[in-house]
């Protein structure tokens, strides 16, 4: 960089000083270049004070720019400057029409923002600031549009030409052997929600008809080699439209809805208006092909998109900064749509674990950040956890607040106000405010405090009054830009055990009541009780922070057996994991030998006889906390201790409960026609538990059961589940044949072929790195590919922490070269890659040194992109 890229502040923020009235867009797609001719009906903004500002529009530095007109004035080079990603025209009238046009080469664009081709089907990615790529424009998105757009294109090549509206008309230029359509979308539009797609591609194709009786026509595209894979995605679609229709009482607007899979993507999908265009890893699923854990990712992200369209895209956000207003909330609805369609307290489960794995971990570190950032320099890195899952806790927790009646009234209140237009957290809270009568202005400091606030509840309890206290005290530690934090506004949720394990009746006769923490110490009395109460605390998770409350095994065991709520009984058998692995992690480095307290084989052995419970629960119950998870929870991550001691325990589980492992496998045994329903999803998840354990026992025979499942399998859930086994044990020649096997068998599934990868940068025996290594030169591996560094190289960095971590340096090493690497090719991805080395505080100082060292030589390494500028800057 020449200069150093600069912030861009909320607190800068100025209403647009011109408006676009009208967009129309005429693309001329071509092998050596993309012609973008625009057509821009522009007046200056009535609510902008500057009445004489001149007109800047964004444009990135790769247009060509190759003719500008206004009102049919062609400008000169001496009418207009650019300068970085600006075009400044200095005297503009107050209403005029802006011609432009622009050439591009889709081709070379590895980045894949804005219009790209890959795989020989163009598409776009527009959102945050793509559009800028693609033509010169007011690309912000406060300025909205109504678009008309037609694709021309080699009709031969790319008989599908596709944008966002309805279809309006069509042609050929016979001669030229071309043909375009046009496009009409008629409802106003940032341009981050522009989307064009031309390519060779089949569909498959459903009627829906909305709850007021307007037809409308579904289309899912994907090339026709994976036409077979598209019902599971069109059902789930169906299903959205159907819940949003009940559930908010939103219906869809234009006459088609259309989707389309694309193999080359930065993330999972995109909510053009429209026209989501999705990575083919979250729309594609098969049973022969897909794990029930992406057939639920597929479900839940078509759900994402769709419900966009009105939280998103009817509705949008004013700036950049306001991105959880639409991510968080829709985040929070698409959580409740697969709460409904599978086990709510499942979804919870795994909700929270990954809030409080990665978002945790991101709080704490050099890149925290609110939910609504105070500032950035380059928007794409705020696509993050925070704006995402504890932005959606955040709604979550207005839910909680108002209760679900209130709640729904705040949210009709919300789309009615502000339909069409571009709006802010605020407004979105003040709608919540004014139908419950409640004061959120505490509150608000959820969106602007970065950092997890800490809970310490202790009690005491008075047996003559029969009066039980709890003393809640709330902290937050500094974050960066943030020493010190104000107290928030904390929905509590609490339910108090009576000694045989029931729930003591509380306030209003209700077993769980939500307390109202505000301020920074407060108790909550509770008269009238017979006896001292358990408590059980932060029920469902109802707020995103860390609670500590002095609880002894027993206590844990107890809430594990006899907590009415699901999410807490689930909560007590992880903390009961946690305490006990850190006891074997202190006897590990210690160098004594290690011992597995027996309350945690009692407590298995308990939930594992419970045939009552859903086997899906009791698969959650028994999976021990995360490496990651562990890590978290640490001050300094002792990597090797962390690995050791979970490994120590699982073996010693498996040990002692064997018999029963045994038991519940065969008793889960698949029965009928494969189905990714809740049903068998979950007597999957804990037969596949079940031969994890007997795994761990390191037996021929296990081996051969564990091969034996993955040769009958019928679905893919069965046959990865018993390959990764396989391929992480110690048999190491079985290993290499299973996963031999696997890649002849599915060598043309480019979505297996990734999980294939990923098996193998988790491996954790010795040598992974080096394995990694020569897959990046095997032919299913591609670097412009992003699902295939992520299989490859994220997986590595981030889920295999004892190879990552070696402690000669060698894995920051290789992760610091391809950050090089992709930092040319794709800023987005290489950005993304950094996490792990950002973590470098929570190491012990010689790996502190090492990953410094690999972050220095990133930032000395030449021309950095924003991207990955702003996150090396902000981490050393
Ligand atoms: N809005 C999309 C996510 C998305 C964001 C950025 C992208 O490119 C940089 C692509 C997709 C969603 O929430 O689903
Ligand atoms: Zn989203």
């Amino acid at each position: 960089m020449a200069e150093q890229p600069r912030a861009i502040y909320l607190k800068d923020y100025q209403v647009p000083p011109f408006l676009i009235d009208t967009t129309e867009l005429r693309f001329e797609l071509g092998d050596d270049h993309t012609l973008v001719r625009s057509v821009l009906k522009m007046r200056r903004n009535p609510a902008s004070p500057s009445r004489q500002a001149p007109l800047d529009l964004h444009g990135h530095e790769s247009l060509e720019l190759c003719r500008l007109a206004i009102s049919g004035q062609v400008l000169s080079p001496q009418d207009y400057r650019r300068e970085g990603e600006s075009l400044l025209i200095r005297a503009v009238p107050d209403e005029f029409t802006l011609e432009c046009l622009t050439r591009i080469r889709p081709q070379d664009n590895t980045a894949l923002e804005g219009l790209y081709r890959s795989d020989g089907m163009y598409c776009t990615q527009c959102e945050a600031e793509g559009f800028r790529r693609i033509t010169f424009y007011l690309d912000r998105p406060d300025v909205m549009s109504v678009f008309t757009t037609t694709v021309e294109a080699d009709a031969r090549r790319y008989p599908v030409l596709l944008s966002n509206g309805n279809p309006v008309a069509s042609g050929s230029l016979e001669d030229e052997g071309r043909h375009w359509v046009t496009w009409q979308d008629p409802f106003p539009k940032p341009a981050y929600l522009f989307a064009l797609v031309a390519g060779d591609l089949a569909h498959i194709e459903r009627p829906f008809k909305t709850a007021s009786g307007r037809d409308v026509t579904l289309r899912i595209y994907a090339e026709s080699r994976d036409l077979d894979k598209l019902d599971h995605a069109m059902e789930s679609l169906v299903k959205a439209m159907r819940w949003d229709e009940k559930v908010y009482g939103r219906e869809y607007d234009l006459d088609i809805y259309m989707i389309v899979a694309v193999d080359f993507f930065n993330m999972g999908a995109m909510e053009n208006k429209g026209l989501n265009i999705f990575n083919t890893s979250c729309v594609l699923a098969s049973p022969e092909t897909t794990t029930d854990a992406a057939f639920q990712r597929v479900e839940g992200v078509v759900a994402h998109e769709y419900f966009h369209n009105w939280s998103g895209n009817r509705v949008t956000c004013r700036d950049w900064f306001q991105l959880s207003l639409k991510e968080g909330f829709t985040v929070f609805r698409d959580a409740e749509f697969s709460a409904d369609m599978n086990s709510r307290a499942v979804k919870r489960v795994e909700d929270v674990t990954l809030l409080r794995t990665a978002q945790f971990a991101e709080d704490a570190g050099p890149m925290a950040h609110p939910v609504r950032p105070a500032s950035f320099i380059e928007i794409s890195n705020f696509y993050t956890l925070t704006v995402y899952e504890k932005g959606a806790e955040v709604v979550r927790m207005i839910h909680t607040l108002l209760g679900p009646e209130l709640f729904r009234k705040g949210s009709d209140l919300y789309f009615e106000r502000h339909d069409g237009q571009a709006v802010t957290t605020d407004d979105f809270v003040r709608a919540m405010e004014e139908v419950s009568g409640r004061d959120l202005s505490q509150f608000r400091l959820w969106y602007d405090q970065a950092g997890t606030p800490r809970l310490h509840v202790s009690d005491d309890y008075d047996a003559a009054a029969q009066r039980y206290s709890l003393h809640v005290e709330q902290s937050c530690p500094a974050t960066p830009d943030q020493a010190e934090k104000k107290p928030f506004h904390i929905p509590l949720a609490i339910g108090l055990l009576g000694p045989g394990g029931r729930d003591l009746p509380l306030a209003g006769g209700a077993t769980t009541e939500v307390l109202e923490l505000t301020e920074t110490k407060q108790t909550f009395v509770f008269e009238g009780v017979a006896e001292r109460p358990v408590p059980s605390l932060l029920r469902g998770f109802s707020a995103p922070v860390k609670l500590q409350y002095p609880c002894s095994r027993d206590e844990r065991v107890f809430l594990m057996s006899h907590d009415s709520d699901g999410f807490n009984r689930w909560d007590a058998g992880q903390a009961l994991a946690v305490d006990i692995l850190r006891e074997l992690m202190d006897q590990y480095r210690a160098g004594r030998p290690m011992q597995l307290d027996c309350a945690l084989i009692d407590a298995f052995a308990a939930v594992l006889d419970d045939e009552a419970l859903d086997p899906a629960m009791v698969a959650k119950v028994l999976t021990l906390p995360s490496e990651a998870y562990l890590s978290e929870l640490s001050d300094e991550i002792d990597v090797e201790a962390i690995h050791e001691a979970r490994q120590f325990a699982k073996k010693a589980l498996a040990q002692a409960l064997s018999g029963r492992f045994e038991r519940r496998y065969l008793a889960l045994a698949p029965a009928g026609v494969y189905a990714p329903d809740a049903v068998q999803v979950a007597r999957r998840s804990l037969r596949n538990l079940c031969l994890s354990y007997l795994m761990a026992l390191e037996q021929p025979a296990q081996l051969a059961r564990a091969r034996a499942q993955y040769d009958d399998a019928d679905n893919m859930t069965d046959r990865q589940g018993a390959l990764s086994l396989i391929a992480h044990s110690a048999f190491g020649a079985e290993a290499d044949a299973v996963l031999e096997d696997f890649y002849r068998r599915f060598e043309r599934e480019t979505l297996v072929i990734n999980q294939w990868l990923a098996i193998q940068a988790s491996d954790p025996k010795p040598g992974a790195l080096a394995r990694v290594d020569a897959l990046m030169k095997h032919e299913a591996f591609d670097i412009r590919n992003p699902n295939k560094v992520r299989s490859l190289i994220s997986v590595f960095c981030n889920q295999n922490a004892v190879n990552f971590h070696a402690a000669d340096g060698a894995g920051y090493d290789f992760l610091a070269d391809r950050i090089i690497e992709m930092n040319r090719l794709n800023p987005q991805v290489a950005s993304r890659l950094l996490t792990p080395l950002t973590r470098w505080r929570k190491y012990d100082a010689p790996r502190q040194a090492l990953m410094q060292s690999a972050l220095q030589r990133i930032l000395d390494s030449g021309e950095l992109s924003k991207d990955v500028y702003e996150v090396v800057s902000k981490s050393l």
